[in-house]
């Protein structure tokens, strides 16, 4: 296929014959080894070499034809079904495919996640190990999947969002290794089922809004897992209830297309047509693939047989996508049974070659470890005869293991130790800590960027300010700062509801949009749930997105796609992939039950992976900001809902002065006591601060910063060795962020060895707040509560 960039259209009328039976064959085998490697996969979990298997047997001739349209600089946001096309487009080997199978924790076996997810979950890289975005335009670029059904769809948004960002912005232009004039689809594909989830709605509804590059594959099997489509979808067709969507003359929309999953020149056809209006028009598109087949069921943890008909399985087996291939290929006289019996039976040695090979790659390393322990311990034996038979047990238990997993080497060797004790135990104790160490280092790393972008290396830099500096209002520090930055960095973009023409719901943007441009900074549908997905997105095509929240309290509607996806999306791709996104929104406490939530400890649970920013100000914020953007970790912005009409000083190097992440404050020093907090009810606290003055007590108030990463240094300590009482107040639940500031303080930073008092929180109602100025009082931490409780402490 000399004369065709890859991915490019087949044209039979251009191509001599034999190109074109050459190129059809080479699907034919693709198919075939994908096939090969569901069925041997299956076989592994079912011998126990594997714990779990899902394939896409089934689904193969779709794929191949859905591959053949995939350029480079088009990206894929799908699921666990699409193993050929990953195999069909070079993202991966069989070889690769069985190494996930076996949880493979070396990333150069099995580079799509390091061991890390269940199989077919392939990813790219989109970073190098310095956190610089890669040459995206000139790679196909597979973003990682998830379990969660329907999960891929919010992303999928975004990524397809980004093409005609780097179309409209013309600040843009200059990144020509990011985006070839926007001309990249999104490749998105999603089961029947997954459709019944509200993601799919959400995401289909926002596409035919904005007119995006996203091409949309149903894979129709009829099922999710046992559930039939009549139970899953309205009149049993998503096609059919998709029919309002359609794009028609003078409208926005969507196209949609029927296929029939057996169709191969069918398939090819059509998906040809719907993937070039979307890279050329930007008309997002649907492809609904009826009569897809599933020919060993769901998954290794069942058997279909329980819930098919044997009419359903009969039809199954009649109307397999191969089976029928291999008929049109005769049919149309491309080909003789023989020489695609010879495709099939090359297929099934490669594939079997190929798990040889990644079983040996994966069981090499841990042999070396069974090897080394067992000679350990039967030292340890030699010297140890009183042990010497438990020991010999135990030694020739683990030699005798045939597939012995890293587990089982610690186990064995944690055992002996303890029979002989640490000293005769000397080498194998070593030995054990080193291989802890090794496996810490598999299992336990890349949660956030480790190179040279590692946002802990961004050192601080204090605000300077002018002798007139103009003292302003909070909100209007922050548009200020906001112009700054849209000004300097054309890879920003900011959007969500109302952020657009009035400039956010407290005017941070206020008068940007006709000054930036309303490709930049925009409005959107009431849509959380994807304008999360559309920052995860953008981001992952190295822009760096804002992306509002409105109100925090909003927060559990884009929360799925932030938990899942972008706070796992580091560990689970072991650093190759990363989508720097910033959640911007803004908290604490305003007014009644759906203004004024402080959910931190909801997000310190779901959002390991991002950084949690809590300023006290908005100059503090945009300390933060200026950080978070020298490096490549996606971050969540809780700005102080009370705290846009505050006067603050406007600084100087709006946007040079950083606030390092994880590094305290103390803004009141004291000799009494410590209290710390963070975000409005730092407020209160630095009040009641001065009001115990009267009483003489001298409180330290420290101020935490971020939540996310938490007090590397220390500091807290610091001071709590200096007053010996410590007190934490916020207006989350009780037991809620306290909870985790008093686990830090006590456990990680030993804090509980310099305390003379009991130590304290006070927090919120575990109630929701209250509306009106007396609900907020009695509903949230107030300074005479902080006072009282300081009193008590003091008098102890
Ligand atoms: C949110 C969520 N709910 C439930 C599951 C369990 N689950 C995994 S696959 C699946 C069925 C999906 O069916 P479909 O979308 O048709 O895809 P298929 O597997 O048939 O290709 C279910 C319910 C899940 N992974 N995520
Ligand atoms: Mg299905």
């Amino acid at each position: 296929m000399e004369n065709l960039a890859p991915g490019e259209v087949l044209d039979p009328e251009k191509l001599s014959f034999d190109k074109f039976r050459e190129e059809v064959l080479k699907d034919y085998r693709f198919a075939c080894e994908s096939r090969e490697a569901s069925l041997l996969g299956r076989k592994e979990v079912l011998t126990g070499k594997a714990k779990f298997g899902i394939f896409g047997d089934g689904k193969e001739v779709p794929q191949v034809a859905m591959a053949k349209f995939f350029r480079p600089g088009d990206f894929y946001a799908g699921y666990y079904r699409d193993q050929t096309f990953a195999f069909a487009t070079g993202a991966a080997t069989i070889e690769e495919f069985f190494s996930q199978l076996y949880a493979d924790p070396d990333p150069s076996h099995d580079p799509h996640s390091a061991g890390r997810q269940m199989n077919s979950h392939f990813a790219t890289p989109f970073i190098d190990t310095d956190g610089r975005t890669l040459d995206l335009v000139n790679r196909k670029n597979i973003a990682q999947g998830l379990a969660p059904t329907a999960a891929q769809m919010p992303k999928a948004l975004g990524l397809a969002y980004a093409s005609k960002a780097f179309r409209e912005i013309e600040v843009l232009e200059p990144f020509t290794e990011l985006s070839n004039n926007g001309n990249e689809v999104c490749f998105c594909t999603i089961g029947d089922a997954s459709t019944s989830e509200g993601h799919f709605w959400e995401t289909v509804n926002a596409a035919g809004v904005l007119q995006v590059p996203l091409a949309i594959f149903v894979w129709d099997d009829g099922y999710g897992i046992s559930v039939p489509r009549k139970l899953q979808t309205t009149k049993g067709s998503i096609s059919e209830l998709l029919e309002g969507f359609q794009k028609k003359e003078g409208t926005n929309g969507i196209d949609i297309y029927r296929v029939k999953a057996w169709d191969y020149a069918g398939m090819c056809e059509i998906f040809e047509t719907g993937i070039r209006s979307a890279r050329q028009t930007h008309t997002p598109c649907v492809f609904h693939v009826e009569e897809v087949t599933q020919p060993q069921g769901h998954s290794t943890s069942g058997s279909h047989e329980r819930y098919k008909s044997p009419e359903r399985l009969e039809w199954e087996r009649e109307w397999d996508g191969i089976k029928k291939m291999k008929e049109w290929f005769i049919e149309n006289a491309l080909a003789g049974e023989e020489e695609l019996n010879e495709i099939e039976t090359a297929a099934k040695d490669h594939v079997r070659d190929s798990r040889n090979l990644a079983w040996e790659k994966y069981q090499e390393p841990i042999r070396v470890q069974v090897d080394r322990s067992v000679t350990l311990i039967r030292e340890m034996a030699a010297r140890n005869p009183d042990s010497a038979e438990m020991l010999e047990q135990l030694a020739a238990t683990l030699a005798g293991n045939r597939e012995p997993g890293r587990k089982e080497v610690l186990q064995t060797l944690y055992q002996a130790i303890g029979f002989v004790g640490n000293e005769v135990g000397k080498d194998a104790a070593g030995y054990y800590r080193e291989l802890l160490k090794e496996n810490a280092a598999l299992y336990n790393t890349h949660l956030y960027h480790e190179g040279e972008r590692n946002i802990l290396r961004v050192p601080e830099v204090k605000p300077e300010y002018a002798e007139d500096a103009p003292v302003l209002n909070g909100y209007e520090v922050l548009n200020r700062y906001f112009d700054r930055l849209f000004t300097e960095n054309p890879l920003v973009l900011a959007f969500g509801e109302d952020l657009g023409r009035i400039g956010d719901v407290n005017q941070g943007f206020a008068g940007l949009q006709a000054k930036h441009g309303a490709n930049r900074i925009f409005d959107t549908g009431i849509r959380e749930l994807t304008i999360m997905g559309q920052g995860i997105g953008l981001a992952f095509r190295g822009l760096r997105p804002i992306a509002e929240i409105q109100y925090i309290d909003y927060l559990l509607y884009g929360l799925q796609p932030l938990s899942d996806d972008l706070a796992s999306l580091q560990y689970r791709t072991a650093g190759r992939q990363t989508a720097p996104l910033i959640v911007r929104t803004r908290g604490h406490r305003l007014e009644g039950i759906w203004h004024s939530g402080s959910p931190m400890s909801l997000i310190l649970s779901s959002l390991r992976g991002l950084h949690v920013c809590v300023p006290r100000n908005m100059v503090q914020a945009i300390g933060m900001y200026n950080t978070l953007l020298e490096g490549v970790d996606p971050a969540i912005m809780i700005e102080c809902l009370n705290g846009y009409r505050l006067k603050e000083k406007l600084p100087e190097n709006l946007l040079d002065f950083k606030v390092p992440l994880g590094v305290p404050e103390v803004v009141r020093e004291g000799e009494d006591i410590t209290i710390v907090s963070y975000g409005s009810t730092l407020r209160i606290v630095q009040d009641a601060a001065q009001a115990l003055e009267g009483y003489g007590i001298s409180c330290e108030v420290v101020d935490v910063q971020t939540l996310l990463p938490f007090d590397i240094h220390h500091d807290i300590l610091s001071s709590l060795k200096k007053t010996s009482r410590l007190l934490i107040v916020d207006e989350d639940v009780p037991g809620g962020a306290a909870g985790y500031i008093f686990n830090n303080v006590m456990e990680e930073q030993g804090g509980y060895r310099w305390l003379d008092a009991a130590p304290r929180t006070i927090t919120g109602q575990a109630h929701r707040p209250a509306y009106s100025t007396d609900g907020d009082y009695f509903s949230k931490p107030n300074v005479e509560q902080v006072m009282d409780v300081v009193r008590q402490m003091a008098a102890e």
